[in-house]
């Protein structure tokens, strides 16, 4: 059995050190690509100084066409993502479920590689927009690579694979003119969703604040299916995946994320690079919910069915390990475009279900690699290598990169000593034993069709401003459509969903509101699905803006950029320009950006301090009074004090606008004569809540 999966001496992975064997720096001189030491890379070989290019060129040639040749087709959905390395540690032994080595106790480390993914934009789209987000991880076991590949919604939209090519046709670009971009607002997803009823669960989640999340730091993940644990006994149990991020599951808010589209498109891939390189490394906990073979059928859903959760109040999570990213990648194509994952990966104890979206998965993964990477031989990059040894009679293929030696490719043989041998004993993956008969038909199972009670259950658990957002998310949407039977059929499917839902949708969309309930609201809720109940607190790796001009207090500044700092936060100055500022005793400060060239929706929080003559220039400055009403329409913590409140000013509310004479916190807006202590404590306090909802913020033109 393969060690390299542990840790060495220099406490690197077996996953980072085997890629050192491929890990190529720009240290030497220039050579052609057989290695030709080349002393003209401007100029192309010319008959004469003016005259035509000669094809014996050959490094001309060379470097042209391999630039040629630099792309591959991007993935077909989730084209879009940002990946790292880490590692998962389990909290216990789980033998009694699972024959898993790498859940088999707290003393082994599995290396990792997850990606993180929208699915409808093109390879270069932006990352907030209104998506599932998709969460690959591949463990680099000891028994082989386990492919865990979810998103961050628990269910899908529909319940049976062979309707993927029609789902993805209808979320992507139309055909005729490759319209909208990266957008599930538009005819031909609604037209399909409308027709589909199954799609209406997963639509909750989609039009809910889940889908713009903050940061991936701050998303949960889920294998979505209901997958199954086999111990070494080859006694089975059923399960479903999910990831916790320990930050807590954080979202935007939908005007802020289409801002963020332009003002920082890698918005997300950006935060997760910069937050492993800053060594506040992204974790989560990876938990499970089981249920034995005899309880298949206790449910008033089918577990096969992935449009389905199992609500945690029925079946709880155990947590059984955590997940950490620890190392970003060195090169973004190698690494990250050419990972291959893919559902069918699995490793012994872990196996799947007969949930006919999963079996779809099965065989769609591997054949969409061998398009995307150019053949059988995907498993050989380096990032997609296994750290278990590897050894078939699978032979030659594009790109071939092995060298196998001897003279037989087959089993059995005696000429080549009869190996490969096939395995036995431990480690080798057995199939759980199930019975499976039936007619051979083209049928959905009875106990799929239920496509409303649990939209109903999500849209009863949710907060009363998530549910806000989520009427505003279909009005958006459904808005974006032109043709109004399309709207019109959403709404009426909203109808079984919950009656008041389905009205306040159609008054924002000009078409008739159903004028009877048809399927009462069954009343049910699911406490766990709201993100009320998620963890609040940790500023960690949270973004504070502080604005600044000349004449600033540098003590205020102070004041809160140190114990900011110190709990995690990471605080930039701003000012009008680069360069520094004077503060008001005659010293410079350095500004970290100039804040035209940001805006406030990249920041998690503002603050304002004095100096008079400081607040005196941002309260004069447009565009700092706008960073100020923006991050408030956001409802996002604000700070003001001393000089600094008069940027505190109408159209904000009274309550906010008021003068202070001592600390006033207020809608979470923190106002205070002076940068003391407790209005700082009082500030950090307020990042940790993340936003406050109860914040009018209707008049605020931002
Ligand atoms: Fe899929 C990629 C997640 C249903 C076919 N899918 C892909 C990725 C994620 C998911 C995270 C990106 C992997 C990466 O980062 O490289 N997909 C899901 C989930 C599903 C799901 C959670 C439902 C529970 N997918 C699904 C179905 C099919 C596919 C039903 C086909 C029948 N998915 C693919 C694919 C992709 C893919 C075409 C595109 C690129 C790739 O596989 O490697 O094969």
């Amino acid at each position: 059995m393969s060690t390299e999966g542990r840790g060495g001496d220099d406490g690197r992975d077996g996953k980072d050190r085997q890629l050192d064997g491929v890990r190529t720096d720009s240290e030497q001189s220039l050579t052609t690509d057989t290695g030709v030491r080349v002393g003209d890379t401007d100029n192309s070989l010319r008959a004469g100084a003016r005259g035509p290019t000669l094809l014996e060129d050959f490094h001309a040639r060379e470097k042209i066409t391999h630039f040629d040749h630099e792309r591959i087709p991007e993935r077909v959905v989730h084209a879009r993502g940002a990946g790292a390395y880490g590692h998962f540690r389990p909290y216990e032994g789980l033998s009694e479920l699972t024959a898993a080595h790498f859940l088999s106790g707290p003393d082994v480390t599995t290396p990792v590689f997850v990606r993180f993914s929208t699915v409808a934009g093109s390879r270069g789209s932006a990352d907030t927009v209104r998506d599932v987000r998709g969460f690959a991880v591949k463990f680099y076991t000891e028994e082989g690579n386990y492919d865990l590949v979810g998103n961050n919604m628990p269910v899908f939209f529909i319940q049976d694979g062979i309707k993927f090519p029609d789902f993805v046709h209808a979320v992507k670009p139309e055909p005729h003119n490759e319209i909208p971009q990266a957008q599930s607002a538009h005819d031909t997803l609604w037209d399909f969703v409308g027709l589909q009823p199954e799609t209406m669960h997963m639509m909750m989640w989609l039009m809910s604040d889940r889908a713009i999340p903050r940061s991936y730091r701050t998303m949960q993940g889920f294998g979505v299916h209901t997958f199954r644990f086999v111990n070494a006994r080859g006694r089975g149990t059923f399960v479903k995946f999910h990831w916790k991020p320990l930050l807590g599951t954080h979202s935007l808010v939908w005007d802020e994320a289409q801002r963020v589209q332009g003002k920082d498109p890698d918005f997300n891939r950006r935060d997760l690079w910069e937050a492993i390189e800053r060594g506040q490394y992204p974790e989560w906990e990876l938990g499970v919910q089981l249920v034995s073979e005899e309880d298949e059928h206790a449910f008033d859903f089918d577990l096969l069915d992935a449009t389905k959760i199992i609500p945690e109040e029925q079946v709880p999570v155990r947590p059984i390990g955590r997940l950490t990213l620890n190392r970003n990648p060195d090169n973004f194509f190698a690494e990250t475009e050419q990972v291959a994952f893919h559902t069918a990966n699995v490793v012994p104890g872990i196996d799947f279900t007969n949930d006919p979206l999963l079996q779809a998965r099965n065989f769609s993964y591997l054949d969409t690699q061998l398009l995307r990477l150019g053949g059988s031989n995907f498993q050989q990059i380096p990032v997609n290598r296994p750290l278990a040894p590897v050894s078939n009679n699978q032979r030659d293929g594009f790109a071939q990169h092995r060298v196998h030696r001897g003279g037989t490719s087959y089993h059995p043989n005696s000429l080549g000593g009869g190996c490969p041998a096939v395995a036995h004993g431990e480690g080798v993956y057995r199939h759980y034993t199930e019975k499976v008969e039936g007619d051979k038909i083209r049928v959905r199972s009875e106990s799929f069709a239920d496509h409303y009670s649990q939209a109903t259950l999500f849209y009863n658990s949710l907060a009363g401003w998530e549910r806000e957002h989520l009427v505003e998310a279909f009005r958006f949407e459904l808005g974006k459509c032109e043709e109004l039977e399309v709207r019109q059929r959403v709404v009426t499917n909203l109808n079984h969903v919950d009656h008041r839902l389905s009205v306040q949708v159609a008054e924002g969309l000009g078409v008739e509101p159903p004028e009877e309930e048809v399927t009462p609201n069954h009343g049910r809720s699911s406490p766990a699905l709201s993100q009320l109940s998620t963890t609040f607190g940790s500023v960690v790796g949270r973004k504070v803006a502080v604005l600044v001009a000349d004449g600033v207090d540098e003590a205020a500044v102070d004041a809160f950029r140190e114990p900011l700092i110190g709990a995690g936060a990471v605080v930039e100055l701003l000012a009008a320009t680069d360069g520094a500022v004077r503060t008001s005793r005659g010293g410079v400060v350095t500004v970290d950006r100039a804040y035209p060239t940001v805006s406030s929706v990249l920041y998690d929080a503002v603050v304002v301090t004095g100096g008079p003559d400081a607040a005196r220039t941002l309260a004069g400055d447009g565009l700092a009074r706008h960073f100020v009403l923006e991050a408030y329409k956001h409802h996002k913590p604000v700070a003001a004090v001393g000089a600094g409140t008069e940027l505190l000013a109408p159209p904000l509310p009274e309550e906010v606008t008021a003068p202070v004479d001592g600390l006033r916190v207020e809608l979470g807006v923190v106002a205070s004569p002076d940068a003391g202590e407790e209005g700082v404590a009082a500030f950090t306090r307020l990042l940790g809540e993340h936003r406050f909802w109860d914040r009018p913020t209707a008049s605020v033109p931002a």
